[in-house]
């Protein structure tokens, strides 16, 4: 049973920097990983593909023969390509047996909140047997602003109502997020998306005008409505620590069925069950206090852990570590913190 990780996101939210990560992390502890380009406006791309869109189809072409601009074109060969999706799955077939495809989506939000090719395509995928997992990446940045926040809840719930499929919200760049100042609340606050109530006269002070006012009961309505659907949540990343991308892989694991190793389980059951079970990210109190509060000593910290963990090593054996056995060592470090099994055999240890 193939994987899939769908990772969409708008424009610079880190999603071929997270393909990249994943690829690494998993082809490390042991998992024949592939990633697929899906954008065709990326020349260059930050990770070897194994299946690139921009085989069959680049903007430069659309433009030239659409008359259409760079972001219309993504559109357009999004299109075309569900058209031709018999030949590209052809392709992807052909890369053999993988245990997680990576697909790196164009970020044009329209592409995963009303355009419809997006959706057919990852529909297609789940008819043949994928066992899809939207990873939604979302720059931690945005919720410095109360509006802002509103606002990448809205398009995230959409999103998730649009693709109709398993759904990991993330707050990507958490490592930058002490760099914007103080934050209102906590950041379970925002991570868990607690009382939105709260936020309210924040609002009304970010926007003092009359339509400021008309702006603040706007914002006021959404959270209302994302309240009542009570299904928008996220997890952290920080992309270079690899304790974040271990413990989202734990997530996104629970949320494909991974973990169960059984093929008999439908999508919703195991929806279900992660969402019930949530993230391994420890207390979420521990968030704050790792990317907020005490940054700097955690950083400073894991750095000399690091360091001594590759004298012992080079001292050991002479050689440095691989990066596969960094991260190795890193997953077993995380497995016996958590009392969680993640790494090479896990499918059939269950
Ligand atoms: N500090 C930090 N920077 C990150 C992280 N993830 C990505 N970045 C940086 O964010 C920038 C944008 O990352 P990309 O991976 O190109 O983002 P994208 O979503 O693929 O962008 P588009 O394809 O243009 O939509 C790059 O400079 C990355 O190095 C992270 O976890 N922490
Ligand atoms: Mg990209």
């Amino acid at each position: 049973m193939p994987f899939a990780q769908l990772v969409i996101g708008p424009p610079g939210s880190g999603k071929s920097t997270y393909c990249s990560g994943m690829l690494q992390f998993l082809s490390a502890i042991g998992r024949k990983a592939s990633v697929i380009n899906l954008d065709p406006a990326n020349d260059r791309t930050n990770y070897e593909s194994a299946l690139d869109i921009r085989n069959f189809i680049t903007i430069e072409d659309i433009m030239s023969q659409e008359g259409l601009g760079p972001n219309g074109s993504i559109m357009r060969a999004m299109e075309e390509l569900e058209q031709n999706w018999d030949e590209f799955m052809e392709d992807i077939k052909e890369l053999g047996n993988t245990d997680y495809l990576i697909l790196d989506c164009p970020g044009q939000v329209e592409l995963f909140t009303h355009h419809h090719s997006l959706r057919a395509l990852f529909l297609k995928m789940q008819k043949m047997e994928y066992r899809l997992v939207v990873i939604n990446l979302i720059d931690s940045f945005y919720i410095t602003s109360p509006t802002q926040y509103i606002s990448v809840l809205l398009l995230a719930l959409r999103s998730m109502l649009q693709l109709d499929l398993p759904h990991i919200n993330v707050l990507s760049k958490i490592d930058l997020l002490s760099n914007y100042g103080k934050l209102d609340f906590n950041l379970d606050f925002y991570t868990e998306v607690q009382d939105l109530n709260y936020l309210l006269p924040l609002i009304k002070k970010e926007s003092p005008t009359l339509l400021g006012e008309r702006f603040a009961s706007l914002n006021e309505a959404i959270a209302d409505l994302i309240m009542d659907f009570g299904l928008v949540e996220f997890e952290v990343l920080a992309v270079e620590d690899k304790k974040s991308m271990i413990s989202l892989l734990s997530v996104i694991d629970k949320a494909t069925g991974y973990t169960f190793g059984s093929t008999e389980i439908g999508g919703d059951t195991i929806w279900a069950e992660a969402t019930r079970q949530g993230g391994y990210l420890g207390s979420i109190g521990d968030i704050q206090e790792r990317w907020i509060d005490h940054k700097q000593q955690y950083d400073e910290q894991e750095r000399v852990e690091r360091e001594e963990r590759m004298k012992d090593f080079d001292q050991l054996s002479s050689r440095k570590m691989t990066p596969e056995e960094e991260w190795e060592e890193e997953v077993r470090r995380w497995e016996a913190e958590q009392g969680v099994k993640i790494g090479k055999g896990f499918k059939n240890e269950l």
